[in-house]
């Protein structure tokens, strides 16, 4: 296998019909200051606002998802789960950050909404794939937070469901519970068949 072919090698892209632009949990709790604040996580918003103008400037549609946890949510510590309290629906902490351009039309997905389910994947207990299959969407673009949470497991079920995708390499970070969980996680969407791409690798 040639370098052009390595799983790892960020490729040219465009987007076009077909194409949408996934943005993962931007939210006040995952970012500087936040309940669980993802360690460069505010990096990724003025990346990701350069995605949403290429994809609105080619008239393609923008998802925003946030977890959106009930109070007292499984995943808290006081219910004996992995996480500090975050992103209680509501909150200023699970609102979008200010800095996130997101236009308007933006079709917002919240998961993680039942208290006594965790929810990672976008796809786990939202109308994501009904919506995207309406949209006749075949190619999810994603970025945000987190890699090795949001981002992986995302990945993990729109592959599992068909979809083509591209992981954003410059609009995303991981959480790193374990030093490498990031890397591991991008090495297994690269496995899943995720593609690469960055920023710089928009064609003309
Ligand atoms: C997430 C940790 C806790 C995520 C959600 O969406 O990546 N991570 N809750
Ligand atoms: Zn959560």
């Amino acid at each position: 296998m040639g370098p052009a072919t390595e799983p790892r090698d960020l490729e040219r892209w465009q987007a076009g019909p077909g194409d949408v632009l996934l943005v993962t949990d931007i939210q006040n709790d995952f970012l500087s200051g936040g309940r669980l604040a993802v360690t460069g996580g505010d990096e990724v918003i003025p990346v990701l606002n350069r995605y949403i103008n290429a994809f609105v400037a080619r008239g393609l549609s923008v998802y925003a998802t946030r977890d959106w946890h009930p109070q007292g949510h499984c995943s808290f510590h006081a219910q004996g789960g992995p996480w500090p309290e975050h992103c209680v629906a509501g909150t200023r902490g699970a609102a979008f950050s200010t800095a996130l351009a997101l236009p308007p039309g933006t079709t917002v997905i919240s998961k993680a909404t039942r208290p006594d389910r965790e929810a990672y994947s976008s796809f786990e207990g939202t109308d994501l794939d009904e919506d995207l299959r309406a949209a006749a969407i075949r190619r999810i673009f994603i970025g945000g937070l987190a890699t090795d949470y949001c981002v992986l497991n995302t990945v993990r079920d729109a592959r599992r469901l068909g979809y083509e995708v591209f992981v954003l390499a410059d609009a995303i970070r991981a959480v790193e519970v374990r030093a490498g969980d990031g890397q591991r996680a991008e090495q297994e969407m690269a496995d899943l068949g995720a593609r690469r791409i960055v920023l710089d690798g928009m064609a003309e």
